[in-house]
């Protein structure tokens, strides 16, 4: 009951558009499985990926997306802990080689092999699509397929930085980009955590987005006359967040964050905006002690951990779902900045 032929949304040049039309389903390899996607987040990333803005290059033509969510219905030779029937998440980390001295260390976003779905390899923007057993995000089938698929890179992505920030229940944490897809999120893992937020983003909008999702305090970048004071403010003693997670896609809140993060905090880089760079003044960083790390995705322990967060109620994801059809659509809002929370395409339609 598998068709030859299903619906896909791909990219034929870089830059765009997307074109919904009918490709061959894929047929699993040995260690692969064959998951029917029901549900796909989109993340900037896709965007970024059909705008060609990072320094790899994504495969042409490409089927993007990485947060799928669906029902495994094919699986190679090699595959014994997955079952038909089972449900399935496709992630951004589509496969690695388990071999190399990152994978054996559970780093496996680092492999220098990684298969990345909807970049290096075609991702969940169809109806069907293939992912190594290995890697694929198992999830409990109480688990709503819809409401569930941003956790599959945003949520993991956020979880992981969170926990890389080192900030500890109690503490502060400001959120750049907060009203966004992956910023919605962070504010929900933050709050489970026991962390406060102080919420960055622009317009109204998405400030009381973030105020109903959690956020203790909103600072709107577009208005502040003075967002280093605002977001020191915000914070219990003045004294600025012990951790700031770059979430936005542009430069400007990376050369800032160093300047209202409290002493001895970390600021951690999620974001990929375009030929960005970092700055930071030398004499703060080493006179107020300031660690600034990058953070990328999560291995297969923090993919399932941040499920379990979902599972257990602790975070919801603020979304709405349209059609895989219309996903340029969603490129066009996204690119305009008015994407408040994630948007989920339903391959059905
Ligand atoms: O593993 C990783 N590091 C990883 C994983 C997943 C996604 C990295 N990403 C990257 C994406 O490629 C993208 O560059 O994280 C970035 C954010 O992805 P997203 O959350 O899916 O994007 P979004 O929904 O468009 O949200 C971005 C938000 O940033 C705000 C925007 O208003 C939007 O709400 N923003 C911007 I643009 N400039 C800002 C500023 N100066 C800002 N917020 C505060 N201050
Ligand atoms: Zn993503
Ligand atoms: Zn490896």
């Amino acid at each position: 009951e598998i068709p030859t032929e299903q619906w896909a949304q791909v990219v034929e040049k870089p830059g765009g558009p997307v074109t919904y039309k009918k490709i061959p389903v894929p047929t699993p390899g040995p260690d692969e499985v064959l998951i029917n996607v029901k549900y796909s987040g989109v993340c900037h990333t896709d965007l970024h990926a059909m705008m060609g803005d990072w320094p790899i290059p994504p495969k042409m033509p490409l089927v993007g997306g990485h947060e799928g969510a669906g029902v495994v219905v094919a699986k190679g030779s090699l595959v014994d802990d997955i079952s038909i029937g089972d449900h399935a998440g496709i992630k951004w980390l589509n496969g690695s080689c388990l071999a190399c001295s990152f994978c054996m260390q559970a780093d496996e976003p680092l492999c220098p092999s990684a298969l990345l779905s909807g970049y290096t390899v075609d991702g969940s923007f169809q109806q069907y699509a293939i992912a190594k057993a290995a890697h694929v995000a198992k999830l409990p089938k109480d688990v709503d397929l819809e409401a569930v698929a941003p956790v599959l890179c945003a949520g993991i992505t956020v979880y992981k930085g969170l926990r890389e920030s080192g900030a500890r229940p109690g503490q502060s944490v400001a959120v750049v980009g907060a009203g966004g897809g992956l910023g919605s999120m962070a504010i929900q893992y933050a709050r489970a955590m026991g962390l406060r937020v102080v919420a960055i983003d622009g317009g109204e909008e998405k400030g009381q987005s973030c105020k109903a999702l959690g956020a203790d305090a909103y600072v709107d970048f577009q208005s502040s006359k003075d967002l280093v004071k605002e977001v020191r403010e915000a914070t219990p003693e003045g004294q600025g967040p012990h951790a700031v997670l770059l979430l936005a896609v542009s430069e400007r809140p990376f050369q800032q964050a160093t300047e209202y993060v409290r002493s001895r905090g970390t600021v951690v880089c999620i974001g990929l905006p375009a030929g960005a760079y970092l700055k930071a003044p030398v004499f703060d960083t080493v006179l107020r002690m300031i660690t600034i790390k990058g953070s990328y995705v999560g291995n297969r322990q923090d993919t399932q951990e941040a499920i379990d967060f979902f599972r257990r109620g602790l975070v919801k994801v603020p979304y709405k779902t349209v059609g895989l059809s219309e996903l340029q659509k969603v490129y066009d809002l996204m690119h305009e900045g008015k994407v408040v929370g994630r948007y989920v395409v339903d391959t059905s339609r």
